[in-house]
Protein backbone atom coordinates (compact mmCIF):
# COMPACT_ATOMS: atom_id res chain seq x y z
CA UNK A 1 0.00 0.00 0.00
CA UNK A 2 1.14 3.26 -0.67
CA UNK A 3 1.36 6.04 1.89
CA UNK A 4 1.52 9.97 1.70
CA UNK A 5 4.07 10.78 5.04
CA UNK A 6 3.80 14.11 4.24
CA UNK A 7 0.52 13.90 4.21
CA UNK A 8 0.40 11.66 7.57
CA UNK A 9 3.02 14.29 8.88
CA UNK A 10 1.25 17.37 8.25
CA UNK A 11 -2.35 16.12 9.98
CA UNK A 12 0.23 14.88 12.50
CA UNK A 13 1.68 18.48 13.18
CA UNK A 14 -2.10 20.11 13.22
CA UNK A 15 -3.46 17.93 15.54
CA UNK A 16 -0.73 17.98 17.93
CA UNK A 17 -0.34 21.17 18.07
CA UNK A 18 -4.40 21.97 18.38
CA UNK A 19 -4.14 19.25 21.34
CA UNK A 20 -1.53 21.41 22.85
CA UNK A 21 -3.49 24.71 23.01
CA UNK A 22 -6.57 22.66 24.31
CA UNK A 23 -4.47 21.62 26.92
CA UNK A 24 -3.22 24.86 27.74
CA UNK A 25 -6.44 26.20 27.92
CA UNK A 26 -7.08 24.04 30.35
CA UNK A 27 -4.55 24.95 33.08
CA UNK A 28 -6.99 27.28 35.13
CA UNK A 29 -8.96 25.11 35.81
CA UNK A 30 -9.08 22.44 38.68
CA UNK A 31 -7.79 19.08 37.28
CA UNK A 32 -9.41 16.00 38.09
CA UNK A 33 -7.04 13.62 38.95
CA UNK A 34 -7.18 9.73 39.56
CA UNK A 35 -4.76 6.55 39.74
CA UNK A 36 -4.27 3.51 37.94
CA UNK A 37 -1.72 0.82 38.31
CA UNK A 38 -0.49 2.35 42.10
CA UNK A 39 -0.82 5.62 44.18
CA UNK A 40 1.74 7.27 42.36
CA UNK A 41 0.58 6.43 38.61
CA UNK A 42 -1.87 9.13 37.69
CA UNK A 43 -4.10 9.97 35.06
CA UNK A 44 -6.06 13.59 34.34
CA UNK A 45 -9.46 13.89 32.95
CA UNK A 46 -6.92 16.02 30.20
CA UNK A 47 -4.89 12.98 29.31
CA UNK A 48 -8.17 11.10 28.39
CA UNK A 49 -9.39 13.75 26.96
CA UNK A 50 -6.28 14.63 24.43
CA UNK A 51 -6.18 10.82 23.78
CA UNK A 52 -9.79 10.71 22.42
CA UNK A 53 -9.24 14.19 20.43
CA UNK A 54 -6.39 12.32 18.65
CA UNK A 55 -8.24 9.24 17.81
CA UNK A 56 -11.11 11.23 16.86
CA UNK A 57 -8.82 13.07 13.91
CA UNK A 58 -7.20 10.66 12.86
CA UNK A 59 -10.34 8.04 12.28
CA UNK A 60 -12.43 10.61 10.68
CA UNK A 61 -8.91 11.27 8.13
CA UNK A 62 -7.76 8.07 7.98
CA UNK A 63 -10.06 5.14 9.15
CA UNK A 64 -7.81 2.34 8.13
CA UNK A 65 -5.34 3.49 10.45
CA UNK A 66 -4.74 2.09 13.73
CA UNK A 67 -3.77 3.86 17.23
CA UNK A 68 -1.98 2.35 20.18
CA UNK A 69 -2.58 5.29 22.82
CA UNK A 70 -1.66 5.04 26.80
CA UNK A 71 -5.44 5.74 28.13
CA UNK A 72 -6.09 2.70 26.04
CA UNK A 73 -9.62 4.48 24.36
CA UNK A 74 -7.46 3.61 20.87
CA UNK A 75 -7.50 0.04 19.42
CA UNK A 76 -6.61 -3.75 20.45
CA UNK A 77 -3.05 -3.53 19.02
CA UNK A 78 -1.16 -7.03 18.85
CA UNK A 79 0.86 -6.92 15.51
CA UNK A 80 2.34 -3.72 13.53
CA UNK A 81 0.59 -4.06 10.42
CA UNK A 82 -0.52 -1.02 8.13
CA UNK A 83 -0.16 2.40 10.02
CA UNK A 84 0.29 2.64 13.75
CA UNK A 85 0.09 5.86 16.13
CA UNK A 86 1.77 5.35 19.12
CA UNK A 87 0.32 7.94 21.35
CA UNK A 88 0.88 9.31 24.51
CA UNK A 89 -1.37 12.52 25.36
CA UNK A 90 0.51 13.61 27.97
CA UNK A 91 4.09 11.75 28.73
CA UNK A 92 4.91 13.57 32.41
CA UNK A 93 1.80 12.94 33.83
CA UNK A 94 3.05 13.81 37.30
CA UNK A 95 4.93 16.50 36.39
CA UNK A 96 1.43 17.74 33.99
CA UNK A 97 -0.17 17.30 37.60
CA UNK A 98 2.14 19.06 40.05
CA UNK A 99 3.82 21.23 38.12
CA UNK A 100 2.53 22.29 34.61
CA UNK A 101 5.51 22.25 32.87
CA UNK A 102 7.96 18.88 31.88
CA UNK A 103 5.10 17.27 29.99
CA UNK A 104 5.13 16.61 26.60
CA UNK A 105 2.48 14.93 24.10
CA UNK A 106 4.29 12.29 21.77
CA UNK A 107 3.29 10.39 18.73
CA UNK A 108 5.29 8.01 16.74
CA UNK A 109 3.68 6.56 13.31
CA UNK A 110 4.91 3.53 12.18
CA UNK A 111 4.42 1.91 9.26
CA UNK A 112 4.68 -2.23 9.00
CA UNK A 113 6.79 -1.52 12.21
CA UNK A 114 8.92 0.76 10.81
CA UNK A 115 9.07 3.94 12.88
CA UNK A 116 8.41 6.81 10.02
CA UNK A 117 7.06 9.86 11.67
CA UNK A 118 7.96 11.12 15.53
CA UNK A 119 6.55 13.95 16.58
CA UNK A 120 6.99 15.24 20.38
CA UNK A 121 5.52 18.60 21.15
CA UNK A 122 6.62 20.45 24.71
CA UNK A 123 3.30 22.54 25.08
CA UNK A 124 4.03 24.72 27.86
CA UNK A 125 6.73 25.96 25.53
CA UNK A 126 5.51 25.50 22.16
CA UNK A 127 8.43 23.87 21.23
CA UNK A 128 7.72 21.00 18.06
CA UNK A 129 10.38 18.33 17.85
CA UNK A 130 8.99 16.18 14.52
CA UNK A 131 11.06 14.05 12.34
CA UNK A 132 9.83 12.21 8.82
CA UNK A 133 12.61 9.14 8.93
CA UNK A 134 15.45 10.29 6.14
CA UNK A 135 14.63 14.05 6.23
CA UNK A 136 16.40 15.16 9.29
CA UNK A 137 14.85 16.29 12.80
CA UNK A 138 13.18 19.48 13.32
CA UNK A 139 12.01 22.07 15.92
CA UNK A 140 9.40 24.03 14.71
CA UNK A 141 10.74 25.35 11.85
CA UNK A 142 14.58 24.92 12.56
CA UNK A 143 16.94 21.52 11.78
CA UNK A 144 18.33 20.38 14.82
CA UNK A 145 22.10 19.46 13.86
CA UNK A 146 23.67 15.91 14.07
CA UNK A 147 24.73 14.24 17.23
CA UNK A 148 28.58 14.26 18.00
CA UNK A 149 30.29 11.75 19.70
CA UNK A 150 31.01 12.26 23.40
CA UNK A 151 32.48 10.29 26.34
CA UNK A 152 31.72 9.36 29.99
CA UNK A 153 33.62 11.77 31.67
CA UNK A 154 32.36 14.33 29.68
CA UNK A 155 28.68 13.21 30.07
CA UNK A 156 25.45 14.15 31.10
CA UNK A 157 23.05 11.12 31.67
CA UNK A 158 19.80 11.30 32.83
CA UNK A 159 18.30 8.39 34.90
CA UNK A 160 15.24 7.06 36.39
CA UNK A 161 15.32 6.76 40.08
CA UNK A 162 12.42 4.23 40.16
CA UNK A 163 14.73 1.33 39.57
CA UNK A 164 12.46 -1.34 39.18
CA UNK A 165 12.24 -3.49 36.10
CA UNK A 166 9.61 -5.92 35.22
CA UNK A 167 10.97 -8.61 36.38
CA UNK A 168 10.65 -6.72 39.79
CA UNK A 169 14.90 -6.66 40.25
CA UNK A 170 15.85 -3.18 41.61
CA UNK A 171 19.10 -2.87 39.84
CA UNK A 172 20.38 0.62 40.51
CA UNK A 173 23.20 -0.45 42.47
CA UNK A 174 24.54 -1.52 39.10
CA UNK A 175 24.74 1.76 37.57
CA UNK A 176 26.90 3.57 40.78
CA UNK A 177 30.20 3.25 38.31
CA UNK A 178 28.53 4.98 35.56
CA UNK A 179 27.08 7.48 38.26
CA UNK A 180 30.45 8.11 39.29
CA UNK A 181 32.13 8.15 36.48
CA UNK A 182 29.91 10.86 34.61
CA UNK A 183 30.23 14.58 34.71
CA UNK A 184 26.76 14.88 36.13
CA UNK A 185 23.33 12.87 36.42
CA UNK A 186 19.71 14.48 35.76
CA UNK A 187 15.64 12.87 35.91
CA UNK A 188 13.16 15.25 34.40
CA UNK A 189 10.32 12.81 34.71
CA UNK A 190 8.84 12.50 31.24
CA UNK A 191 10.71 9.98 28.96
CA UNK A 192 9.36 11.82 25.95
CA UNK A 193 11.64 14.80 27.11
CA UNK A 194 14.27 13.49 28.30
CA UNK A 195 14.36 11.44 24.22
CA UNK A 196 14.63 15.37 22.93
CA UNK A 197 17.39 16.23 25.10
CA UNK A 198 19.39 13.87 23.94
CA UNK A 199 18.71 14.11 20.62
CA UNK A 200 19.38 18.09 20.66
CA UNK A 201 22.59 17.13 22.22
CA UNK A 202 21.54 18.90 25.93
CA UNK A 203 22.46 15.63 27.86
CA UNK A 204 24.42 13.20 26.09
CA UNK A 205 22.52 9.59 27.39
CA UNK A 206 19.26 8.65 29.14
CA UNK A 207 18.79 5.19 30.47
CA UNK A 208 16.16 3.44 32.39
CA UNK A 209 14.87 0.26 33.21
CA UNK A 210 11.19 0.18 32.15
CA UNK A 211 9.06 2.46 29.58
CA UNK A 212 5.57 1.67 28.24
CA UNK A 213 6.10 1.69 23.91
CA UNK A 214 3.82 5.29 23.46
CA UNK A 215 6.64 7.15 26.00
CA UNK A 216 9.48 6.16 23.41
CA UNK A 217 7.72 5.87 20.10
CA UNK A 218 8.48 9.32 19.11
CA UNK A 219 12.08 9.72 20.55
CA UNK A 220 14.03 6.63 19.48
CA UNK A 221 12.77 7.63 15.28
CA UNK A 222 14.49 10.71 16.69
CA UNK A 223 17.78 9.79 17.74
CA UNK A 224 18.22 7.34 15.09
CA UNK A 225 17.45 10.14 12.51
CA UNK A 226 20.34 12.41 14.05
CA UNK A 227 22.85 9.19 14.47
CA UNK A 228 21.99 8.37 17.93
CA UNK A 229 21.75 5.05 19.73
CA UNK A 230 18.56 3.69 20.50
CA UNK A 231 18.64 0.22 22.30
CA UNK A 232 17.32 -1.68 25.35
CA UNK A 233 19.63 -1.89 28.25
CA UNK A 234 20.90 -5.57 27.07
CA UNK A 235 22.20 -3.15 23.60
CA UNK A 236 19.07 -5.20 21.72
CA UNK A 237 15.94 -3.99 19.74
CA UNK A 238 12.89 -2.72 21.19
CA UNK A 239 9.76 -4.90 20.49
CA UNK A 240 7.05 -2.19 20.24
CA UNK A 241 4.20 -4.06 21.81
CA UNK A 242 5.49 -4.38 25.18
CA UNK A 243 7.15 -2.88 28.01
CA UNK A 244 11.26 -2.39 27.15
CA UNK A 245 14.32 -1.09 29.07
CA UNK A 246 15.83 2.05 27.06
CA UNK A 247 19.33 3.03 26.61
CA UNK A 248 19.76 5.66 24.49
CA UNK A 249 22.72 8.39 23.46
CA UNK A 250 25.06 9.94 21.44
CA UNK A 251 27.08 7.74 19.12
CA UNK A 252 30.56 6.51 20.65
CA UNK A 253 28.98 6.81 24.00
CA UNK A 254 26.45 3.92 23.72
CA UNK A 255 29.32 1.34 22.85
CA UNK A 256 31.76 2.31 25.28
CA UNK A 257 28.78 2.29 28.46
CA UNK A 258 27.33 -0.86 27.24
CA UNK A 259 30.67 -2.90 27.27
CA UNK A 260 31.97 -1.04 30.91
CA UNK A 261 28.92 -0.03 32.52
CA UNK A 262 25.83 -2.33 31.29
CA UNK A 263 26.68 -5.57 30.43
CA UNK A 264 27.09 -7.49 33.76
CA UNK A 265 23.30 -6.04 34.97
CA UNK A 266 20.01 -8.19 34.68
CA UNK A 267 18.02 -5.90 33.01
P1 LIG B 1 3.76 8.88 32.01
O1 LIG B 1 3.95 10.20 32.62
O2 LIG B 1 3.09 8.95 30.68
O3 LIG B 1 3.13 7.89 32.93
C1 LIG B 1 8.79 9.13 34.35
O4 LIG B 1 10.12 9.07 34.69
C2 LIG B 1 8.60 8.56 32.96
O5 LIG B 1 8.30 7.15 33.04
C3 LIG B 1 7.42 9.16 32.25
O6 LIG B 1 7.69 9.17 30.86
C4 LIG B 1 6.27 8.26 32.62
O7 LIG B 1 5.23 8.28 31.67
C5 LIG B 1 6.97 6.92 32.63
N1 LIG B 1 6.39 5.97 33.58
C6 LIG B 1 5.95 6.24 34.82
N2 LIG B 1 5.55 5.09 35.44
C7 LIG B 1 5.74 4.09 34.56
C8 LIG B 1 5.52 2.66 34.60
N3 LIG B 1 5.05 2.06 35.67
N4 LIG B 1 5.83 1.95 33.50
C9 LIG B 1 6.32 2.56 32.41
N5 LIG B 1 6.56 3.89 32.32
C10 LIG B 1 6.28 4.66 33.38
CA1 LIG C 1 4.12 8.14 29.19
Amino acid sequence: MDYNLKEIDTYAKKWVKEAGENIRASFPKTLNVTSKSNPNDLVTDIDKGTEKYFIEKIKGTYPNHRILGEEGYGDKVTALSGVVWIIDPIDGTMNFVHQQRNFAISIGIYIDGEGMIGLIYDVVHDELYHCIKGNGVYLNENSVPNLEPSIVSESIIALNATWVAPNKRINHELLIPLVKDVRGTRSYGSAAMEMVYVATGRIDAYLTPRLAPWDIAAGIIMIKELGGEATTLRGEEFNMLQENSLFVSKPGLHADILKNYLKDGKW
